[in-house]
């Protein structure tokens, strides 16, 4: 079934598609939602086979716990990569709550991951996507998603964090005390890669950073005298 498909599509609207396709809403599958089912020990895609396109999932969080679900592509190693390349993700959906999220998918395998409590490698789903595959690996906003907590006067999540050359991160920034915190990146060269800036008590912000260059890299809370009061540390990219 999935090679007759293969066979039907025309290779030259397939090499276009990109170019010009005519709308958002262009899914080859007839549109529609793809509910999945977001359990406690639960991950239930609805549909596992999808052509290549935009495609929405439709999560209802069932269990009891706060759930997360992601879309996971492979890494850059590419046909042995792992499933660690965040190609979509929606956060923070309460129990017995639905949230969307839209996808865009080219040809080839995928992971869909539930994370009940948001954390861990989830519990995992394959996801096959018939027609074209991307032309590269940058369809992915970014690789990784690092959690970041910060408060009076630490940093917590980078512990034992390390990244590949290249590695496209996004820091994600929550200031858990009282007072303003940011989380400024120095590369090895100690210049100045990116930051999240000021972030309120109870607020959170992001980054995406692509990390282009070996060595120690150094982040810290800027403000004030935050940084020699512990909020810093190191991290190492290879
Ligand atoms: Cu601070």
């Amino acid at each position: 079934m999935r090679a007759s498909l293969l066979l039907t599509l025309p290779l030259v609207a397939a090499l276009t598609a990109c170019g010009g396709s005519d709308g958002s809403t262009g899914s080859n599958d007839g549109g529609g939602e793809i509910a999945i089912a977001a359990g406690d020990t639960t991950c239930e895609v609805a549909k596992t086979t999808l052509a290549s396109g935009k495609h929405t999932f439709d999560v209802k969080n069932e269990g009891k716990d706060v759930t997360e679900v992601y879309v996971y592509g492979r890494s850059s190693s590419g046909s042995d990569g792992d499933f660690d390349k965040v190609i979509g993700e929606v956060e923070n959906i309460a129990p017995q709550t639905s949230r969307e999220f839209p996808v865009e998918l080219s040809g080839g395998e995928y992971e869909v991951a539930c994370k009940p409590g948001q954390t861990g490698d989830g519990i995992r789903t394959k996801l096959t996507v018939t027609g074209e595959a991307a032309a590269k690996d940058d369809d992915a906003a970014y690789d990784r998603e690092v959690e970041v907590t910060a408060k009076e006067y630490a940093f917590t999540g980078l512990e034992g964090f390390t990244a590949k050359v290249g590695e496209k991160i996004e820091f994600k920034l929550e200031n858990t005390g009282t007072m303003q915190h940011e989380l400024e990146i120095l590369g090895p060269d100690g210049k100045d890669v990116g930051e999240v800036g000021p972030t309120d008590p109870g607020k959170d912000g992001e980054v995406i950073l692509e990390l282009k260059t070996a060595g120690t890299y150094t982040y810290l809370c800027g403000i004030g005298d935050h940084a020699s009061r512990g909020m810093q540390g190191t991290f190492t990219v290879s």
